[in-house]
């Protein structure tokens, strides 16, 4: 195992992660300043800055299914203000801006409103960015310095009664699941030690257990992670410590009923990266895989480290043990797939080498050599994998995800553009494919009954159609995403890039305790 310094910076750790005021008084701006965004590669992906409240979205194809009540969340990131970094990742720094599609008796109804972070609010008042470079304090204005820089622009899930709003370099936020305005931060009544949380936990069906981590957790580049289990209302139960072989970003992780496990992949961070102005994260292409497993509410200190080579991994579609072998499915890539994070030996992004295919790492907890074996699912290059969530921690054989390229369709342009689901067995797929002018976002499983078997459902996609600038949410068959959609919901407006979302049930909703 190489060993890299302790990156645990005194500066970094010094800052008062949990000031949420500027430091003085930001005057009014007089006058106002100017806000001029960059010009946006495709029309379609200008920024939006629209809070929206549609009642009775318009039905352009199929049927609403009546039978389903509760409500889809998703996050997507729009930008506030431009940023003043030049080169900024739009994406991965723009402000958190909460989705919700109310189903019930066959109307939806959408809402939008921007996450009303600290960062956000200061901003809004100074009419200005304040803050610099994505999870780069350095780069900030120094009337922000030491405020809590999380914009909660990567995942809303629902658990215990709470509807949170989370990135994964603070602590996460409670939104009002019927309203979507921001409650406040949450550090689970005090008991939150780490300075953040990941916004990829998992919930344990069986408990309702929430199994959920924090990494750079006693500060940016820290190679400290903190595990923690919370019980099904919400409390922490469980926490631990232990350290990284390397600092780098821990996006997701995989948790079965037996094990936790920590993918430590070489997309790698340094403090001195962060002093210098230079990107937080850079990809590293002589650094291993190191899969950290932790018994179920087990001990940092008995960690134990499973080797495999270099590869980019982000996120977990699903994973379950038998005792003795871990199975772990995730799009694996020999190079990491954002091409806004430079690779350490100054050679060039190579999209080829950055597309991920479906594999199963496969960790025996016997194994004398202390590595993993890799075999590829699917042979189509593919991210954003989902499962029926009902089946977490459980062995499970249904998945879906969307695919960047699929060589047997001709098309142009980048971006996801088909959504695939797959029986991660016999690595057999279906594809849905929207046509030629849209791109797609996250496909989500939602259970079409409580009672219904794996895999039966619906997929929710929210479909970029970039030829008439507006949105749709298209509801598809989950058993038969080739066939046409259940329904297509329209969106008046253009709802930008985002990350992840959740379908809650009316049933979990009832149950709101914030
Ligand atoms: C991701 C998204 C983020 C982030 C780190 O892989 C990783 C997704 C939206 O922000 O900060
Ligand atoms: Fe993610």
């Amino acid at each position: 195992m190489t060993t890299y310094p302790d990156l645990q910076s005194a500066d970094t750790n010094t800052l008062a992660w949990q000031r949420k005021e500027p430091k003085e008084p930001i005057p009014a701006p007089d006058p106002y300043p100017i806000v001029r965004f960059p010009e946006a590669a495709h029309p379609f992906d200008a920024p939006s800055r629209i809070e929206a409240d549609i009642v009775g979205l318009e039905c352009i194809q199929g049927e609403i299914p009546a039978h389903l009540d509760g409500t889809f969340y998703k996050v997507v990131c729009d930008r506030q203000f431009p940023s003043f970094i030049k080169g900024d990742i739009d994406l991965f720094n723009g402000d958190g801006m909460a989705l919700s599609f109310r189903f019930h008796n066959g109307r939806v109804d959408y809402k939008s409103r921007y996450i009303k972070t600290p960062r956000f609010n200061a901003e809004r008042d100074a009419g200005r960015a304040l803050f610099g470079g994505y999870r780069n304090p350095y780069t900030d204005d120094a009337a922000v310095e030491g405020m809590v820089r999380g914009i909660a622009n990567t995942n809303v899930f629902f658990h215990g009664g709470k509807l949170y709003a989370a990135k994964e370099d603070s602590p996460p936020l409670i939104l009002d699941p019927d309203t979507l305005e921001t409650v406040g931060d949450y550090d689970f009544e005090g008991s939150l030690t780490s300075k953040t949380a990941t916004a990829h936990p998992k919930v344990d069906p069986k408990t309702g257990e929430m199994v959920f981590f924090g990494y750079a957790a006693k500060g940016e580049t820290s190679r400290d992670i903190a595990y923690y289990e919370a019980d099904a209302s919400g409390r922490i139960i469980h926490e631990t410590w232990f350290k990284a072989p390397y600092s780098s970003m821990v996006h997701d992780f995989a948790v079965t009923q037996n094990y936790v496990i920590f993918p430590i992949i070489p997309l790698r961070s340094e403090a001195d990266w962060l002093r210098k102005g230079e990107s937080h994260f850079q990809w590293d292409p002589n650094e291993k895989v190191y899969l950290g497993v932790i018994p179920r509410k087990g001990k940092g200190e008995n960690i134990q480290w499973f080797e495999g080579p270099n590869r980019f991994a982000s996120h977990i579609m699903g994973a379950y043990d038998d005792g003795r072998y871990i199975h772990l499915d995730a799009p694996v890539s020999e190079s990491a797939y954002f091409p806004w994070f430079p690779i350490i030996d100054g050679r060039p992004f190579d999209p080829e080498k950055a597309k991920g295919y479906l594999s199963r790492w496969t960790i025996d907890t016997q194994s004398q050599t202390r590595t993993f074996s890799e075999k590829r699912i699917n042979r189509y290059a593919s991210e954003f994998p989902r499962m029926d969530d009902r089946y977490e921690t459980l062995k499970y054989s249904w998945g879906v995800m969307g695919l960047s390229d699929v060589p047997e369709q001709q098309t142009s342009g980048a971006g996801f553009r088909w959504v695939a689901t797959v029986d991660v067995r016999s690595g057999k797929q279906k594809i849905y494919y929207p046509g030629q002018e849209s791109t797609i976002g996250e496909p989500v499983f939602v259970q079409g009954t409580e009672e219904a078997p794996e895999g039966h459902g619906y997929v929710f996609v929210i479909v970029s159609r970039r030829d008439l600038m507006h949105s749709e949410l298209v509801v598809l068959d989950a058993q038969n995403v080739d066939k046409e959609p259940v329904c297509t919901l329209k969106v008046p407006l253009r709802i930008p890039k985002g990350l992840h979302g959740n379908w809650v049930t009316a049933g979990e909703l009832a149950q709101r305790t914030d």
